[in-house]
């Protein structure tokens, strides 16, 4: 009889513990125009990513995980858990006036940082935010408590350059935010709100300016004096007689990235250690990520989804949805429940993490939220899960040049339609594009139009037609 009651009680503990929502600390850092291809972890063996690498050893690591290709939407589809065009934001918000008030996140968009709230949680944003510059746009609106180091437009007031706008730091205003301590600064203000943090549950977003080439300025020079006079790799310029830069040119640029990329590090490491001391690292999910992801050399460009040619004057863009630019470094580690060194090829994306959050949490019950992410719990717990074996998304770029992209990407195939403001299909660099990715993962022979695969890209455009009639309303066909 005794044992019977103790089975019966033992049984029940059980059944209360699962049910019961965890709540455990959540820190996504975001780097900048960060690709896969710049991580040790992920196969580079000529970057020095010690922390990125010892992430990746703890948790799991996604091959596939995708994003948006410019830094706006990618932002907003991470915090939003839906697709950019949902939220108005088809391309990078630019700086300058009128665009201040008309320009950002729309107000009452459910973020993470406010579902998390509802069941307690205090968040931070912590560098930069790039979701509007406007008073109606500002971090507080969307659920953060803390936001530092993003630059932000007073009401009232008129910048001509982006550099004059303010930015908070450490409860001061601070007009022009971007030196060589700005990245170690920023990480000091992350520690600092972990630590007051430390007994309740908080989600972090960490958001540096590196790695993005206009911060390549602030990279401290104990980073770059790692990559000095080092025979760095870089992809073969004799291709492409359109490069307007030497070979020796390019790796000074790689030197300076991959710098940038090791200084993110460094403060990976200082954001690791600090879990460590304070006993957090067992309760935290952590997620080490990039917005978008970035060619340097590669088809002779540089940048992300908006690239240009190197060296090239006036600029020469190239609108793409090239897998460099859409699939980001993606990293995830939860001790416990994420097993360590684990590797998933699974198509996921960052309007995922919101929906995982609030399957982890219980955030979001009863609000009645439409997400376009699905959880990937299942994936990280390594269970068995029916899953994407496909995966579409757009990019109309809109700024410094005019493409409206619509991409099917399978594990073989990658389908891009290219439609000009009119929705009619462009030509040139421009034109639709298939790629053989098994044949060609680079990307380099577009084979839309092609007998030889003529079938193959009747069925994808089928199939990318139809997410489109699904997904856009009143989109090109
Ligand atoms: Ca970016």
């Amino acid at each position: 009889m005794r044992f019977a009651w103790l089975a019966l009680v033992a049984a029940a503990s059980t059944v209360v513990a699962s049910a019961a929502p965890a709540r455990p600390n959540v820190i996504i850092m975001n780097t900048d125009d960060h690709a896969q291809w710049a991580v040790g972890a992920y196969g580079n063996k000529e970057i020095l990513t010690p922390n990125m690498d010892r992430l990746a050893r703890e948790g799991m690591k996604f091959t596939r995980a995708f994003s948006k290709p410019v830094c706006s939407p990618s932002r907003a589809m991470t915090l939003t858990g839906l697709y950019s065009h949902r939220v108005g934001i088809p391309d990078y918000i630019p700086y300058g006036n009128p665009i201040y008030a008309t320009n950002g996140l729309p107000a009452g968009t459910p973020t993470i940082a406010s579902v998390l709230k509802s069941v307690g949680y205090t968040s931070a944003l912590i560098g930069k935010w790039h979701l509007g510059y406007g008073e109606k746009y500002y971090p507080e609106h969307f659920g953060f408590d803390v936001a530092e180091g993003h630059p932000y437009a007073v009401p009232g007031k008129k910048y001509d350059n982006f550099h004059l706008m303010p930015s908070i730091v450490d409860g001061k205003e601070v007009f022009g935010f971007r030196n060589k301590q700005q990245t170690d600064i920023l990480t000091d203000r992350a520690i600092h709100f972990v630590r007051q943090n430390r007994e309740k549950p908080f989600f972090l977003f960490y958001n540096p300016f590196v790695t993005h080439q206009g911060y390549w300025s602030t990279v401290p020079d104990e980073d770059l004096a790692q990559y000095k006079d080092k025979p760095l790799t870089v992809p073969d310029l004799s291709r492409y007689p359109e490069a307007k830069m030497d070979e020796a040119g390019l790796r000074r640029l790689m030197r300076i990235y991959y710098g940038s990329i090791t200084c993110a590090d460094r403060s990976l490491g200082r954001l690791l250690a600090v879990l460590d001391e304070l006993n957090l690292t067992q309760n935290t999910i952590f997620i080490f990520m990039a917005d978008n992801g970035m060619n340097l050399g590669q088809l002779a460009l540089i940048g992300k989804g908006n690239a240009s040619i190197l060296g090239a004057k006036p600029p020469i863009y190239r609108p793409n949805m090239f897998d460099r630019s859409v699939i980001v470094p993606f990293i995830v580690r939860w001790p416990g429940v994420v097993k360590a060194g684990a590797t998933s090829d699974a198509f996921v994306s960052t309007m995922d993490i919101l929906p995982t959050l609030m399957a982890v949490t219980g955030a979001g019950t009863g609000q009645n939220l439409t997400l376009d992410g699905r959880s990937i719990l299942p994936l990280l717990k390594g269970e068995t899960a029916a899953w994407r074996n496909a995966y579409s998304d757009t990019y109309d770029m809109i700024y410094l040049d005019e493409s409206h992209m619509r991409m099917l990407r399978t594990d073989r195939w990658k389908l891009v339609f290219h439609f000009d403001a009119d929705g009619r299909p462009q030509a040139g660099v421009k034109r639709h594009e298939l790629f053989d990715l098994k044949n060609d993962p680079e990307e380099l022979t577009n084979l839309y139009g092609k007998q030889s695969v003529a079938e193959t890209q009747q069925q994808l455009e089928a199939q990318l037609r139809a997410w489109i009639r699904k997904e856009l309303l009143h989109d090109f066909q």
